[in-house]
């Protein structure tokens, strides 16, 4: 199987047409939903202050038919709003997740957007990351994990790209796919889904293409595969917890690439489940990307022709305001170090936050405490507050350039909105290439 890649094209497509049993796609079985209702109170008690969120939201929910009508038409108003109101500054993956939102099983409500114009949208935006890879030594506006997000949109919706051009771009050995010289498991895994979706157009022949293309895309597919399943750890997640779940959905569509004894999915399942009850998923975007493998279903399924199944409720979804905890107590004030870290330059301080609180805290509390060297600027996105901007020197795409969060040597899996502290911890934001 692995090598299908050097079979003659016929029967190339012959073989891939034969469905492998899909024995893969694991969901969550019906009596344990109570394990998955916190993903599910998270996504519909958010107030998605950042619109692009509400698409995450939207998407997620419609893939796993769990919403009622009301609540589904209050996303979609919020969702559409948000792309007419910020249209021009929305990035492509932002207008790529919103189209699959909007378009996913289309509702009673879906009939009155127009999606032609989204997707001419889409086709230019797209283009204008290929544009800037030209002009900056490879470098797109964004990433790969939204160029992907945009093949596959513009794939599902009909918009117009070259098979050419992705059978050169997704090239498994591109820079793009790694960041620090490590592969990127969420971007690999979208990746996946959007090459699956181009072939899967390609053999049922709605697209002419060069037989040489198809070739590439099943190579990069195969790569990509092997590349996510190589960073399979010992408890069965993929990458860490955050990518797990859409390294799932590309496994789940690839079952020609792997073997059956190279993944487990159901201890993959089960691990999330216990990670779950555990909180890490109280934000709604992690939510959101966690839930439709959960329900055995992936981003491919947004165009299936059935319309929105709307749930008889077997979540029994609470939708109560968040009972904020409130200390009885004033919790008792902590220590740690924060340094701000440019080219091997460290500026460091001592301060003093409240037990319990993020990262967030300490770096407003350094730069209360002494602006000129730890004066920063955060802009909110759909994980959360991410740093831009630390004493005025800015991270740029471009250049590859960020802020990188750091505690105790390590670099985090999680933002500075959401990442607690603990006493002694050696925090730093260390300016870095990825
Ligand atoms: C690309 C990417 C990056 C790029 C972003 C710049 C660029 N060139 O695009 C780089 C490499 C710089 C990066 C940095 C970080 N990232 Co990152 N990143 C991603 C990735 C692969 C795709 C994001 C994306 O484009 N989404 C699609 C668009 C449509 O959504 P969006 O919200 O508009 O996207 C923007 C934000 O997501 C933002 N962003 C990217 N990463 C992070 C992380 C946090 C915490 C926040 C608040 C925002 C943010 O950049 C995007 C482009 O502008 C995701 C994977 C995923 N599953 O989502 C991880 C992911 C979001 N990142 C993650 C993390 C942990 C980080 C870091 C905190 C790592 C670190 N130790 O420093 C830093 C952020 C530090 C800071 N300055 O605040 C985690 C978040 C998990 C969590 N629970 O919070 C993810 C899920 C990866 C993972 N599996 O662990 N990241
Ligand atoms: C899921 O349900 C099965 C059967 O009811 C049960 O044996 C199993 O322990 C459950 N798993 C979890 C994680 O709840
Ligand atoms: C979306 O927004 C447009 C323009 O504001 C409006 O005409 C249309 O009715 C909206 N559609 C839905 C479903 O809200
Ligand atoms: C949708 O937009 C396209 C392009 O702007 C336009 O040609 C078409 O008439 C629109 N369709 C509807 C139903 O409004
Ligand atoms: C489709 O895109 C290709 C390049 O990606 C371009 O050459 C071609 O003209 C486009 N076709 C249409 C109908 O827009
Ligand atoms: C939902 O509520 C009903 C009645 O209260 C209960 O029988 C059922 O087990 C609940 N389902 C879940 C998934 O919690
Ligand atoms: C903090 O800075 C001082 C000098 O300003 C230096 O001696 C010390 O080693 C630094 N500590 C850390 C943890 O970087
Ligand atoms: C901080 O709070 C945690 C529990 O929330 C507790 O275990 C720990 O002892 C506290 N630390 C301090 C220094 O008060
Ligand atoms: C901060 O770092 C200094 C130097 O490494 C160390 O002596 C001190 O104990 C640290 N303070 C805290 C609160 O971790």
């Amino acid at each position: 199987m692995r090598q299908s890649h050097q079979l003659p094209l016929l029967g190339l497509l012959l073989f891939s047409l034969i469905p492998r049993q899909q024995c893969e796609i694991c969901e969550v079985s019906k009596e344990n939903y109570t394990a998955i209702n916190p993903l599910i109170s998270t996504m519909i008690d958010s107030k998605y202050s950042k619109g692009i969120q509400a698409a995450n939201v939207l998407l997620s929910l419609r893939l796993s038919g769990i919403l009622n009508q009301i609540q589904e038409q209050q996303l979609v108003e919020k969702v559409n709003l948000t792309i007419r109101s910020t249209e021009p500054s929305l990035t492509s993956g932002q207008l790529a997740l919103a189209i699959l939102a909007l378009g996913a099983c289309k509702g009673p409500t879906g009939m009155s957007i127009n999606y032609s114009e989204l997707v001419k949208d889409l086709e230019n935006k797209f283009q204008a990351e290929i544009k800037n890879m030209e002009d900056h030594s490879g470098n797109p506006l964004t990433n790969y994990y939204q160029l992907s997000l945009d093949i596959l949109a513009l794939c599902l919706f009909s918009g117009n790209y070259s098979v050419s051009e992705v059978a050169k771009l997704f090239n498994p050995e591109n820079k793009n796919y790694y960041f620090h010289g490590q592969f990127s498991v969420d971007t690999g895994a979208m990746a996946v889904l959007a090459l699956t979706c181009v072939k899967g157009k390609i053999t049922r022949g709605q697209k002419q293409i060069d037989r040489k293309d198809i070739e590439n895309i099943d190579k990069h597919t195969e790569s990509l595969v092997n590349k996510i399943l190589s960073q399979k750890t010992e408890n069965g997640l993929l990458g860490n917890i955050y990518s797990t779940g859409e390294a799932m959905q590309a496994l789940f569509v690839s079952p020609n690439y792997y073997n059956e004894n190279q993944w487990v999915c159901e201890k993959t399942r089960d691990t999330v489940l216990t990670e779950i009850s555990q909180g890490a998923f109280h934000m709604p975007t992690a939510a959101a990307q966690i839930l439709p493998a959960l329900m055995g279903k992936t981003y491919l399924d947004v165009n299936k022709d059935s319309s929105c199944v709307y749930s008889s409720d077997p979540f029994n979804i609470t939708t109560q305001e968040s009972t904020p905890v409130t200390p009885s107590v004033s919790p008792s004030q902590i220590q740690v170090n924060y340094s701000v870290v440019i080219n091997n330059q460290a500026d460091n301080i001592t301060v003093s936050v409240a037990n319990g609180s993020v990262f967030l805290n300490v770096m407003e509390q350094a730069e209360k405490k002494n602006p000129t060297l730890f004066w920063f600027k955060s802009e909110e996105t759909s994980w959360g507050p991410y740093i831009i901007s630390v004493r005025g020197i800015k991270a740029d795409p471009n250049d590859r350039t960020y802020w990188e969060l750091l505690s105790n040597g390590e670099p985090l899996s999680q933002g500075p909105g959401s990442y607690i502290v603990h006493a002694g911890d050696d925090l730093e934001v260390r300016w870095s290439t990825y």
